[in-house]
């Protein structure tokens, strides 16, 4: 496909590292240049969007431009310079995989998940990290669980980090371990880290090294805390973006993938809560479980099976049989009643 030009300059391509208020950084080698979207692309991407029967299919208005995002922190652009030092964004690459989200501040009903469906957040994702604390509070394990079914459901790779680790007493060390092994057996690898303490960050480094990283956790848990322990002053940068903008826009408005001087970029996201599951229905939220994918499909009801109140439902008998834990089930049937 042709890509469109201005003046008949040639398309660059570039990542796009931060965007605000429907303006983009792109960076293409060592420059970093602010985009606009080109009027083509947008309607090229929020056209198909829409219901082809309603009427937004040819009414789009430009507010709702905004809401469905056709550009993300993550994606390859190809863009044309508009030779004021900015650039327009003419085409969005291919993506590996993209990570949803519910728009904060509306209040919408699931009858419209299609035109918030497309709200992509951050694209081409080499891993999230779920991040909850050793203690104070202790661990939300059901927290963790909904994260990594929200990794899963977007295909993403989940490394669980710990946080606080300092805090733990020995008994609650071991109550963690045992945990962290059962998760471990299921195939996530999880670190152990401590902000003040200095634990686990020399691994929290090689695990983020040279790739796209996605922060997930609630606030308080200590992210900030642990970018500025693995890289001093990046933690500072994330916080005076978070000031400036007010906590609560901070998903909405402002989104940035910062660069780690050793390679690498994280995106920091507070609220990860009220977008987890978007998107996912319930029929699909047993395939998020990697316990329960091999079992699949051979409940006596089948793919139909919600392998909860069903006889003969294989999910329910590896519980009672303690193949799959029992806390992990419980996370599935919260899971299931939020999305049923
Ligand atoms: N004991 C202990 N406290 C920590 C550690 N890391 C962070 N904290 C404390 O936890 C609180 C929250 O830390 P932040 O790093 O701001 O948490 P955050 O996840 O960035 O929070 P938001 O930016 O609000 O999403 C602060 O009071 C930190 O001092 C740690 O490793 N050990
Ligand atoms: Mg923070
Ligand atoms: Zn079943």
């Amino acid at each position: 496909m042709a890509l469109e030009t201005v003046h008949d300059q040639p398309a660059h391509v570039g990542l796009v590292t931060c965007k605000l208020r429907g303006q983009y950084l792109v960076q293409e080698n060592e420059r970093s240049i602010p985009c606009s979207i080109s009027n083509v692309l947008r309607k090229q991407l929020v056209y198909p969007i829409a219901d082809p029967n309603s009427l937004r299919h040819r009414v789009v208005e430009v507010k709702e431009i905004d809401v469905v995002d056709p550009v993300a922190v993550g994606d390859q652009v190809a863009f044309t310079e508009t030779g004021d030092g900015g650039g327009h964004i003419v085409e969005v690459l291919p993506r590996r995989n993209e990570l949803l989200r519910l728009d904060a501040g509306s209040s919408i009903r699931k009858a419209d998940a299609e035109l918030h469906l497309r709200q992509v957040m951050v694209a081409n994702v080499d891993q999230a990290l779920p991040m909850i604390s050793a203690a104070k509070p202790a661990p939300n394990w059901n927290l963790l669980d909904r994260y990594l079914t929200t990794a899963e459901a977007s295909g993403i790779p989940a490394v669980i980090c710990i946080t606080k680790a300092d805090l733990l007493t020995d008994a609650e060390r071991e109550a963690l371990e045992a945990q962290l092994a059962l998760y471990r057996a299921l195939g996530y690898a999880a670190l152990v880290t401590s902000a003040t303490g200095g634990t686990g960050l020399a691994a929290l480094r090689e695990t983020l090294k040279d790739r796209l990283s996605i922060f997930m956790g609630k606030s308080g848990v200590g992210k900030t805390s642990l970018l500025n322990a693995i890289e001093p002053g990046l933690g500072l940068r994330v916080k005076s973006v978070r000031e400036k903008d007010g906590r609560g826009r901070h998903t909405t408005t402002h989104l940035e993938a910062f660069a780690l001087r050793q390679g690498g970029r994280v995106v920091d996201t507070p609220g990860m809560r009220e977008y987890g599951l978007w998107g996912l229905e319930a029929a699909g939220l047993a395939a998020c479980f990697p316990e329960m994918r091999p079992l699949l499909g051979t409940c006596r009801f089948g793919a139909s099976c919600e392998h909860e109140a069903e006889p003969g439902c294989a999910i329910k008998e590896a519980v009672a049989g303690g193949a799959i834990d029992a806390r992990r089930y419980e996370s599935y049937l919260k899971l299931a009643h939020e999305l049923g």
